[in-house]
């Protein structure tokens, strides 16, 4: 987790940085965001080195904002990663399921929703995988988080966070209940 570094086992890949982006709008929230970056942490080749505060967030549907919805906690997650993309996604998929997302409606409520914003700065698309996350950009909930965790952050092929978090027009509110 953020803070101390624990060994982990020597593998033959090297570790690469990247950029998880958690949201949850159903359930504990909080508990959920903090049980699933635990659980990532404690995946072979995934170590979490830093995580964002939480921010409250208005629910953004397909429509646009829905007040009537449950609001967002989101946060981001620094990591490093001996995975290649495809097992990262498989990992992520898998806490997801861990902690009871149900994929009925796109952008519908969920208990918790992970998305790898960056891996290595790389671009690519497949069915599966579209990396940078395609519309972290405009979104404040990505943006301001990954914001705190880096100052320094680029987005590939969007330019520096710090300017996209400045150009967001989304609400993203500090959580009063704390940083992780
Ligand atoms: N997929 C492709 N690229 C990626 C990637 N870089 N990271 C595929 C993760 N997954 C990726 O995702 C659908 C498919 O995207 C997966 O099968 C995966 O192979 P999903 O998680 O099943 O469904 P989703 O999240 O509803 O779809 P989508 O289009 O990924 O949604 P978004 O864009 O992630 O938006 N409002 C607030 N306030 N806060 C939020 O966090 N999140 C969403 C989801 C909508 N509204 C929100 C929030
Ligand atoms: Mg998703």
């Amino acid at each position: 987790m953020s803070g101390g570094v624990r060994p982990k086992p020597q593998r033959l890949r090297p570790a690469v940085p990247g950029v998880l982006a958690f949201g949850a709008n159903l359930g504990e929230r909080e508990a959920t965001l903090r049980a699933a970056l635990a659980a990532l942490d404690s995946v072979p080749g995934i170590r979490i080195d830093a995580i964002s505060p939480f921010y409250e967030t208005p629910a953004l549907k397909p429509a646009g904002v829905d007040h009537e919805a449950p609001a967002y906690l989101n946060a981001v997650a620094r990591i490093h990663t001996t995975l290649d993309p495809l097992s990262l996604l498989d990992a992520v998929n898998a806490v997801e399921d861990e902690f009871g997302r149900v994929r009925e409606e796109r952008w519908g409520d969920r208990t918790i929703d992970i998305d790898i914003v960056d891996y290595d700065g790389r671009t690519s698309s497949d069915d599966r995988l579209t990396l940078p996350h395609p519309r972290a950009a405009e979104r404040g909930f990505v943006m301001v988080p990954w914001l705190a965790v880096d100052p320094d952050a680029v987005l590939t092929g969007h330019g520096r966070v710090a300017d996209l978090a400045a150009r967001v027009t989304d609400t993203v509110t500090l959580y009063s209940g704390g940083a992780a």
